[in-house]
């Protein structure tokens, strides 16, 4: 009965019995001719791939669209309260397959296309995926988009149009080169542009005060450059259902050409101020830690708040509601500082440009919003000098310390604090030059701060957020993060997905702690046979992938051990590069009695500056080339660097992992998601009490997760008494050893000195412990080759951790932003 009534609804809001939206064979079929056809002007015959590809995205476009119709009418008829979440980056993967999947209609389009000799396969492998961001950061934000979408929860999500994201990594000589992305180069199916949907943004300039008529004090905000924001609007379909939005601005020229000066003849200066403006969205800075001092990048910041803050206004006054009202229909989340400078801003339009009182303004701004902490690192906490604030946003500048003053007085009157917790708690630091500190803004100005796991969200309260949440316990709590289990099972793994489906029903996507049923099995052996098999399928693809990519040959029988995620010191990946040449030295001597043959894999990209991050992909590269050609140790082991790690590589990599690394030092990894995809996909873990890890340990069994190294606790009292690395290296026999061959010249014979730094830098300061936690690593790892000898075992428990990943869904993280933190539910279609 509901269907029916859901058919008549859609009959209303799109054309009457029309093909164009069928989901049958012959419908796709037709309507992708169609496509081609009226689309772009092809007939089959004379087409290349890409236009088959671009009539097929836009054959599941306009399926996607229909839906719609419906999500945004219910929205508004219901007068449902939703969430806007502020984001600086998205990296929502390749479209079309998860766009397929969430429609239901990926079995029938792959007929059509057999049809018509077209390799499903091969049009998904041209997609270009937006790589609109760094790493972790971006990737759960466009993991909770999936989610609110499959959820029903109204939600828009804003963010800036890159015009070139992350870049492209090459590996030449070993080393990274950079190369500038082209995501947008043959054209976006998936976005529409709303050119009528465009906001002004100034910047720079002053402020002047005047007495209206009425005797009030008011400011004028004299900018000393505009641009104009448009809003690029791509639909994110959620699971068998409802929708959400992902819009993101382009910064574009208010006047794109100066006829005053192209008429006095000055050709260059007519095109100029449009360039100068669309700089602004050019490129995603690639640091996957903070970057103070980079004007661009506090402009970037700036646009893409205040065109979502105005757009959000819009929205909420067309639907004839008081601005007052703001905070009762929107909930905004901060991803991060990157948009915390949305305080200030909204703020400045309320006061300023609503003329609503400062004590209102306050109240509808602190109920508006709630912040999420990623990152412990005092070196990665945003802050900004004082004066290019001044420069770029003076009004800000205004605006921040009047909510600062009152704040501080509020310390000073409310709670009595001391001078030295007051220039603790202020958002100005002022020792050593003055600088704008952003998480003090965000927390100060949200009801809710949340870290991103048990762990990191203790610690935030401990130590960077202390003196806050010692005052206002109530506004801080964790929400565990999570990943879709659509694209990080359903799509990546098929053939994992179509097993569970048989013996689990076919909800858990929706439902993952479904996924129990599969504790069932753990010990059936027939079961287990086929758990062997398909992870042995994927890892045959995978490295027929690497074989295309590398020239290098694997040998799907090994261990596949892998570490996917940015080069950083802190995630210690030159841990794991010791552990292989004390392998491979212990290998030589005929030393090594408890090993199993083993790939090590690894991908990542570094941030162009980080020197160091650039000489572990330098020294991995050195070791795989050293070992690679070492006949000797051929069928033992391989060393893989897989290039230009992204969402499209990740989606291979997972699935085809026995053991998953998740090595950081401990009280470092703020949570950690690739851990949950890797175990999602039945890699067993080797992990430190980290972030997630601790909570992924604690779901799937103690037994089921190899643990090792310093604890948090433990770390923290070995550096207060003084950690000294030199007296491990001189203890440890095999640990001086490993360092040593580092310098020895056996890696690069044209340079001995090359690995100096990072020797260096181990021996005498060694800031993230890896001496510290090297022969406990060296031994779990051990176990882990004991326990693969027994591969009855080993499957058990990469079942059994499957089957406990339940709680990593982010459909639950949502669920827990929801209740603890939005208040929204999810809308009632019918
Ligand atoms: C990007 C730009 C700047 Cl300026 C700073 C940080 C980043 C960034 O990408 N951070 C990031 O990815 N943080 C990670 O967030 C994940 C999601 O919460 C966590 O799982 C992960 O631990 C954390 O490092």
């Amino acid at each position: 009965k509901d269907e029916k009534r859901l058919n008549e609804k859609l009959s209303v809001l799109s054309p009457a019995g029309s093909r164009r939206v069928g989901n049958s064979k012959e419908d796709i079929k037709a309507s992708f001719l169609e496509n081609l056809f009226f689309g772009i002007g092809r007939i089959p015959v004379l087409t290349t791939p890409h236009d088959l590809y671009t009539a097929l995205a836009m054959t599941v476009r306009d399926r996607i669209f229909q839906k719609f119709v419906l999500t945004t009418e219910t929205i508004s008829r219901q007068d449902a309260r939703g969430v806007a979440y502020l984001s600086a980056e998205y990296l929502p993967g390749p479209h079309l397959a998860n766009n397929l999947l969430n429609l239901g209609i990926t079995p029938q389009t792959r007929e059509a296309m057999e049809e018509l000799d077209i390799d499903l396969d091969e049009l998904f492998d041209i997609e270009e995926e937006p790589g609109l961001g760094n790493g972790g950061l971006g990737r759960l934000a466009s993991c909770y988009l999936d989610s609110l979408a499959t959820l029903g929860i109204p939600a828009i999500a804003y963010g800036i149009r890159y015009e070139f994201g992350i870049f492209d990594q090459m590996i030449k000589d070993g080393w990274q080169v950079e190369l500038t992305d082209k995501w947008l180069h043959y054209g976006n199916p998936w976005e529409v542009v709303r050119p009528e949907t465009a906001y002004e943004v100034k910047f720079g300039g002053r402020t002047e005060y005047s007495k209206g008529p009425d005797g009030k004090l008011s400011v004028t905000w004299i900018p000393g450059s505009e641009v104009k924001g448009t809003a690029y609007d791509t639909p994110i379909l959620g699971y068998q259902g409802n929708g959400a939005v992902l819009r993101l601005w382009r910064a574009e020229a208010i006047e794109s050409f100066d006829f005053a000066a192209f008429n006095l003849g000055d050709y260059y200066r007519a095109v100029e101020a449009k360039m100068i403006s669309e700089n602004i969205t050019k490129v995603l800075y690639p640091n996957d830690q903070a970057l103070g001092g980079k004007e661009l990048r506090l402009k970037q910041q700036y646009f893409f708040v205040t065109c979502s803050l105005q757009d959000i206004m819009h929205l909420h006054l067309t639907q004839g509601r008081r601005i007052e009202q703001l905070h009762e229909k929107f909930a905004i989340q901060l991803n991060d500082t990157h948009p915390a400078i949305a305080v200030a801003e909204l703020m400045r339009l309320l006061v300023d440009v609503h003329q609503v009182e400062w004590e209102k303004a306050w109240h509808v701004t602190q109920n508006c919003f709630a912040y999420t902490n990623h990152t412990l690192l005092p070196e990665a906490l945003e802050k900004w000098p004082v004066q290019l604030f001044e420069k770029v946003l003076p009004r800000h500048l205004e605006i921040i310390y009047e909510i600062n003053h009152r704040f501080l007085e509020e310390l000073r009157t409310r709670y009595a604090c001391d001078d030295a917790q007051i220039a603790r708690m202020s958002i100005i630091e002022e020792s050593g030059g003055r600088y704008i500190r952003m998480a003090h803004l965000a927390t100060i100005g949200s009801h809710k701060v949340n870290g991103v796991s048990a762990m990191h969200s203790e610690l935030l309260k401990k130590e960077v957020l202390h003196d806050f949440a010692v005052l206002s316990p109530e506004k801080f709590c964790n929400i565990t993060n999570g990943i879709t289990p659509r694209r990080f099972l359903c799509i990546c793994n098929p053939l994992l997905a179509a097993l569970i489906d048989k013996h689990v029903g076919i909800d858990w996507p929706t439902n993952l702690e479904r996924l129990k049923k599969l504790e069932d099995f753990a010990d059936d052996t027939s079961f287990q046979k086929e758990w062997m098999d398909i992870k042995y399928k994927n890892k045959q693809n995978l490295s027929s992938q690497i074989l295309r990519q590398t020239g290098i040959e694997l040998d799907p029988a090994m261990l596949f051990d892998i570490q996917a995620k940015r080069i950083h010191e802190y995630k210690r990946q030159h841990l794991k590069v010791l552990h292989i040449i004390s392998l491979y030295l212990r290998l030589k001597k005929g030393e090594l009695a408890n090993f199993s043959p083993c790939t090590f894999i690894f991908a990542g990209k570094a941030a162009p500056g980080y020197v160091m991050a650039k000489l572990i992909i330098k020294l991995i590269n050195c070791v795989a080339e050293l070992i690679n050609r070492d006949a000797e140790v051929q069928d033992q082991m391989k060393v893989i660097f897989l290039p230009d790690f992204n969402v499209k590589k990740a989606q291979s990599l997972y699935p085809a992992a026995d053991l998953s690394e998740q090595i950081s030092l401990a009280g470092m990894e703020a949570s950690g998601t690739g851990n949950m995809k890797f175990a999602l996909n039945g890699a067993l873990t080797i992990g430190t009490l980290d972030g997630a890890n601790v909570e992924i340990r604690q779901e799937v069994g103690e037994e089921n997760f190899f643990v090792f190294g310093h604890s948090v606790e433990q770390a923290q009292a070995a550096k207060s008494s003084g950690y000294h690395p030199f007296d491990i290296y001189q203890q440890n026999q095999l640990l001086k050893e490993v360092l040593d061959f580092l310098i020895s010249g056996a890696l690069a014979p044209e340079d001995t000195q090359l690995f100096k730094p990072l020797y260096e830098n181990l021996l005498y300061q060694d800031p993230y412990m890896l001496l510290a936690d090297f022969q406990d690593y060296v031994d779990c790892q051990e176990r882990v080759y004991k326990l693969w000898l027994d591969p009855g075992e080993w499957t058990r428990k990469s079942i059994l951790n499957v089957a406990r990943m339940g709680k990593f869904s982010s459909d639950r993280s949502i669920k827990d932003y929801s209740d603890m933190i939005w208040n929204v539910k999810p809308i009632n279609l019918m």
